[in-house]
């Protein structure tokens, strides 16, 4: 029986149809500008987001770091949700790389108020910095893969606007919440100026994310991945990947949604197990097992020897994330061997 990998939805590898688009990649010096499948993925990449012009970068970390130093200068302030992955999961790169400051704003399902926002930001005093950048996150991951609908980005962007402040997407995951929107993902990123969107978490590519904005934006964002080390080269190896993941990976994001809810039913559906099914819209859930009196390290350790992985921390709230390698057999015996630790 195969591993069930329910860590991240990063830990897809790419399908051999990648895999053959990368063999047969045509490739040239990026740096250069000279490899014709990065500047391919960058052209769908900007025309997917709707913006102007778009950046092929190593990671979702990268993209985020680079937009934060594009859009700011040192000592100015962020405005970011206390739960957004680049507050939380980046490794302080904000501080130590943009070197701003934040003013945190708490979210609600991943949603912050607009009017919290605009509660945040800086009037003119000697004593204050200045406010630069807003930061959005959709689908939000910690909140278990919430989208932000499309009336609070329309609002947030338009405090933006009015103080004439810029807002950064963090898009890892912008084509799930399309997905459940029914939308196209431009219709998410018309409502920030800059975007972040990963290939290489549910889309399958190996590596990659881009960083999509204005075509002024852009050309500054090029020059602070070169600082941070992330002109490629040949890059084009990878692109190719990233083309498929965003022309075809994109479209069936549905069915992992699917599976993530058939998981949800089926764990909520056992003693000690409880899902907050109306929460869950993507492909992330977050299972919590408190009422079993066991919490996520438990639970891992449980899991593991059934070849079930899960990214278990000492909260008794688990994340489990569904991706292109979840099927729906998988889904079944995920929430047999749930029950079976549970009652073993
Ligand atoms: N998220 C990873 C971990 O870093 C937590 C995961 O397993 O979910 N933005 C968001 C919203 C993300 O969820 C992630 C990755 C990133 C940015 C960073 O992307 P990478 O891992 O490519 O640097």
């Amino acid at each position: 029986m195969g591993v069930i990998d329910l860590r991240s939805d990063t830990v897809t590898k790419p399908t051999d149809e990648m895999r053959q688009a990368m063999y047969r990649a045509e490739v040239g010096d990026d740096v250069y500008r000279d490899d014709p499948t990065v500047n391919r993925l960058e052209e769908l990449a900007a025309s997917e987001m709707g913006k102007e012009a778009a950046l092929f970068v190593a990671s979702g970390t990268m993209a985020n770091q680079v937009a934060v130093m594009t859009h700011t200068k040192r000592g100015d302030e962020i405005i970011l949700g206390e739960n957004s992955h680049i507050y939380v999961n980046e490794v302080g790169g904000i501080a130590y790389l943009a070197g701003v400051q934040t003013a945190l704003v708490t979210e609600t399902d991943g949603v912050m108020d607009d009017r919290a926002v605009e509660e945040k930001i800086r009037t003119e005093n000697i004593h204050f910095p200045e406010t630069k950048l807003i930061c959005v996150e959709n689908t939000h991951n910690k909140a278990g893969g919430r989208v932000v609908p499309i009336e609070a980005m329309e609002k947030i962007h338009r405090v933006g606007q009015k103080h004439n402040i810029p807002v950064h997407l963090d898009g890892a995951r912008i084509y799930n919440a399309a997905a459940y929107l029914n939308v196209k993902a431009e219709e998410i990123a018309r409502y920030c100026d800059s975007v972040n969107v990963c290939l290489s978490k549910g889309l399958c590519a190996p590596i990659g994310s881009v960083l999509a904005g204005g075509g002024e934006f852009i050309e500054r964002a090029r020059k602070y991945r070169k600082m941070l080390g992330g002109g490629m080269r040949q890059a084009g190896i990878v692109a190719a990947a990233g083309i498929i993941a965003m022309e075809k990976m994109s479209k069936r994001l549905g069915e992992d949604h699917e599976n993530a809810m058939f998981l949800a039913r089926g764990l909520n559906s056992l003693d000690g197990v409880s899902v907050d099914i109306d929460k869950v819209q993507t492909n992330l859930i977050m299972v919590d097992f408190s009422a079993a009196g066991l919490n996520g390290i438990q639970i891992a350790e449980g899991l593991k020897p059934y070849g079930i992985l899960i990214n278990g921390t000492p909260s008794p709230v688990v994340r489990f994330a569904v991706h292109y390698y979840i099927t729906e057999e998988d889904v079944k015996r995920t929430v047999q061997t749930v029950s079976l630790v549970l009652n073993g």
